[in-house]
């Protein structure tokens, strides 16, 4: 498999500037390859982008934290993970990706590396099985902790995960909205029914990230900000925002990052809501104790 460069060589300054102490809540890091192998599963192969990368990405754009989730490259294996937080001086933790048959004890050495949850990722071309029983389980495991979970999944398959959702006993975090169209607007069938589960679901929270990725017309992302910024406004208290830097395999339409911060002021107009999705809000699931 040829290695992918995913990320913008050269970022824009975004014009936007961000509060102080605002958190990037979905990033990776890949590798370096030659420490932390790729898993023998992985469906893309990228070129390293480890921690030192990231962090300088943060300043430049103006962020204080990370918030590192366990790439599908590296399968179970979260050490590429965990030794970027431990390079961070305290600035990021994690989302680890496990086996759900882990022990309580695993858990707890993650835990004192800086994971504060686990992801489940039912992306067929991402992974190649997504086991919910044993999903449930782990969830239950891990809310002893006070850990959440994150579950990545397209629109189409929402209905089907509804009960799946509901059985899980810990707060739900859902990367990237569930992917809906939002080429349709507020008020498209995608849409309406990710709001109809917000609305049905006080424990869940989303990632109101990758507008690279939904967006049907590219920069300046309109159709994202339209679909996008009622659910921040309905939703304050639940919503998070991440750069998703280094953009896991995309080849096309490798996004500036600078311009994706530019997006924030337009789904988040008020300084209110700005500081609820960048700080509050990330805060609360990443660092309580603060
Ligand atoms: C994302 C998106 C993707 C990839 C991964 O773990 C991953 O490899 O998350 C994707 O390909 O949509 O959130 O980073």
């Amino acid at each position: 498999m040829t290695r992918i460069t995913s990320w913008h060589p050269n970022p824009s300054i975004p014009k936007f500037t961000v509060p102080k102490g605002s958190v990037d809540a979905h990033c990776h890091v890949f590798g370096p390859r030659a420490q932390f192998p790729f898993s023998p599963k992985a469906k893309y192969i990228p070129e390293d982008a480890g921690p030192e990368k990231l962090f300088a990405l943060r300043d430049h754009l103006g962020f204080s934290r990370n918030v590192i989730v366990q790439a599908s490259c590296h399968g179970t294996d979260n050490r590429a993970t965990l030794n970027a937080i431990a390079q961070s001086n305290g600035l990021a933790r994690g989302v680890a990706v496990v086996n759900p048959d882990i022990s309580m004890d695993e858990l707890v050495t993650l835990h004192e590396g800086g994971i504060r949850g686990i992801r489940f990722n039912f992306l067929k071309r991402l992974v190649d099985n997504a086991p919910k029983d044993k999903f449930i389980e782990v969830a239950e495991r891990i809310s002893r902790l006070g850990w959440h979970v994150v579950v990545y999944f397209e629109a189409d398959l929402l209905d089907e995960l509804i009960p799946f959702l509901k059985a899980l006993p810990v707060t739900i975090v859902i990367d990237h909205l569930g992917r809906p169209d939002v080429s349709k607007g507020a008020n498209g069938p995608d849409m309406l029914a990710f709001r109809k589960l917000l609305e049905e679901h006080d424990n869940i929270l989303t990632k109101v990230s990758c507008a690279d990725r939904l967006s049907k017309q590219g920069w300046p992302f309109d159709d994202f900000v339209e679909a996008i910024a009622p659910i921040v406004a309905d939703f304050p208290d639940r919503v998070l925002w991440g750069t998703d830097w280094p953009h896991p395999n995309m080849q096309d339409n490798i996004p500036d990052d600078g311009q994706l911060v530019d997006i924030i002021p337009r789904i988040a107009p008020t300084i209110a809501l700005r500081e609820k999705l960048l700080i509050t809000n990330p805060m609360r699931l990443y660092w309580p104790e603060l």
